[in-house]
């Protein structure tokens, strides 16, 4: 290979922070400029317990990095949806086949904390406080803003990496000079967070091991849980409609919301009205680009190339999968261009992919919600999956428990689904299932 000669990556998140670690690891000189200050000196930003599913992609990654174990003592298991109905009762739908399928509840902060030191014992040079505003790519510049001072100043920076997220600068300085082909979708969707404490005896309040879905059709609500007993709570919402963003605005409108769509959940969140009053309400939607990079002078990945809507939970899990392949391919192609392209023509189909597909699950979560077809078809893919191991792999588990690209598993997922659907018309219960037809459509189907 070709080492080049430094690589300058914007944003020391959690593709920044992964990736600078890898690179360092294989001794290529490279350089992190974040915008915020330095967390392990100041704490990090927000301070709140912000969790996030860790599944196998992203666990995949981390064990690259040799940093699988440190993340998972830190972490929470989940091994299913714990699905609230509107009565009352609650059932826990597995993920997996058993507890090495499972997702796990990691905690922002600290996990950023693990990919920093990392990135800087393997020998990265990380500059905090230090925002790009602007990059000029034939002079391999890069404008900074030192964020305590508020002065400018100029980098050499002959190979940038955008990781600095959906908002990113390096993207907006790209298109400055070339049509990206950028678009957003708004999912017409928001949502806000809210916080289950421990109980007073210090425990959780409600079943750790599992991640809370609230289904109410149009909407819904989770709950993700933190090492320190707390729950994270998201409420999502449309923007507009009956009940929306739009109509459920004030501290008496939202309690009104979850005293009759909520009830059981409102009791559990005692600081209800500060946390509603406090917290924003934050926009969704999916980020696509024509192209992430100029010849080999840029790159964008992560959240900065494709972010996408987080019903599958697979944001970080993605942005840390480019981060492996981006390196894989570095250490291999003959040179940057070379190698930023086989990287977007790798990457994009199953960027699109998990980007579509994590759209498909908001509709999955929220129909939860009594609907006999849907819960009838559930159950015949995972008896398929059960008597066909191997040969029909429900989506979800291969989005959330294997590597295979994420094209692959929607064009998979699309087949299977197709038998489900097929094998569910006229009936209503599990045992009219027929399992000598299943077994034949699924040999004939799924090679
Ligand atoms: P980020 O982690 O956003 O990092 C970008 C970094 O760049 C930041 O540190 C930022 O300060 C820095 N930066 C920004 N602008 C500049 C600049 N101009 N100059 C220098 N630095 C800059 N994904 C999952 O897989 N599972 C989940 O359960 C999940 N839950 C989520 C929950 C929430 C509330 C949110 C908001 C997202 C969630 N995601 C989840 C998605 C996940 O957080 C992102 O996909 C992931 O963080 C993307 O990593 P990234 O490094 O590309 O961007
Ligand atoms: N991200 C998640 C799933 C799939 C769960 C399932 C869903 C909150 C802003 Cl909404 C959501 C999942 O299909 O049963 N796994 O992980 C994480 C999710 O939301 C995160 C916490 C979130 C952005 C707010």
């Amino acid at each position: 290979m070709t080492t080049p000669n430094s690589l300058t990556i914007f944003g020391a998140g959690l593709a920044g922070a992964l990736l600078a670690t890898l690179l360092a690891r294989r001794g290529v000189p490279v350089t992190v400029y974040e915008r915020r200050p330095d967390p392990r000196i100041h704490g990090y930003e927000g301070g709140r317990s912000i969790n996030l599913a860790l599944a196998e992609r992203g666990m995949a990654a981390l064990r690259v990095a040799g940093l699988a174990r440190p993340v998972l003592d830190q972490a929470v298991m989940m091994r299913g949806r714990m699905v609230h109905h509107t009565d009352g009762h609650a059932e826990l739908l597995r993920y997996g086949r058993d507890d090495s399928e499972v997702i796990w509840s990691v905690h922002r902060g600290r996990l950023n904390l693990t990919l920093l030191d990392a990135a800087e014992a393997a020998g990265a040079k990380l500059h905090f406080d230090q925002r790009l505003v602007e990059a000029d790519f034939e002079a391999g510049l890069a404008r900074l803003r030192d964020e305590t001072s508020g002065r400018e100043h100029a980098i050499a920076a002959p190979a940038m990496i955008g990781a600095d997220g959906a908002g990113s600068a390096l993207r907006q300085a790209m298109a400055r000079v070339a049509d990206l082909g950028e678009r957003f979708e708004p999912l017409g969707h928001s949502y806000r967070e809210l916080e289950i404490p421990p109980a007073a005896d210090g425990g959780f309040r409600i079943e750790p091991n599992a991640l809370h879905i609230w289904p109410r059709g149009g909407y819904m609500g989770i709950a993700l849980p933190n090492a320190e007993r707390t729950f994270t709570v998201t409420l999502f919402l449309p923007n507009e409609g009956a009940p929306s963003f739009a109509t459920v605005r004030t501290v008496p409108e939202g309690r009104a919301l979850f005293e009759r769509d909520f009830a059981d959940l409102l009791p559990l969140v005692p600081e209800f009205d500060e946390d509603w009053a406090r917290n924003p309400v934050s926009p969704l939607g999916t980020l696509r680009l024509d192209r992430w990079r100029l010849g080999g002078r840029a790159l964008l990945i992560g959240d900065a190339a494709h972010a996408i809507v987080p019903f599958h939970g697979q944001g970080m899990n993605c942005a840390f999968e480019d981060c492996v392949a981006l390196d894989a391919l570095l250490a291999e192609a003959p040179d940057l261009e070379t190698a930023f392209a086989r990287f977007e023509a790798s990457r994009k189909p199953n960027a699109d992919a998990i980007a579509d597909m994590a759209i498909e699950n908001y509709v999955e979560m929220r129909d939860l919600v009594d609907d006999p077809d849907f819960l009838l078809k559930k159950q015949i893919e995972r008896a398929l999956a059960e008597r066909l191991p191997g040969r029909f792999v429900p989506r979800y588990s291969l989005v959330s428990f294997t590597t295979t690209p994420y094209a692959e598993a929607k064009a998979r997922g699309a087949r299977q689904w197709a038998i489900v659907e097929e094998l569910a018309r006229g009936k209503t219960r599990l045992d009219q299932l027929d399992l000598e037809r299943a077994a034949a459509l699924a040999a004939a189907r799924l090679g």
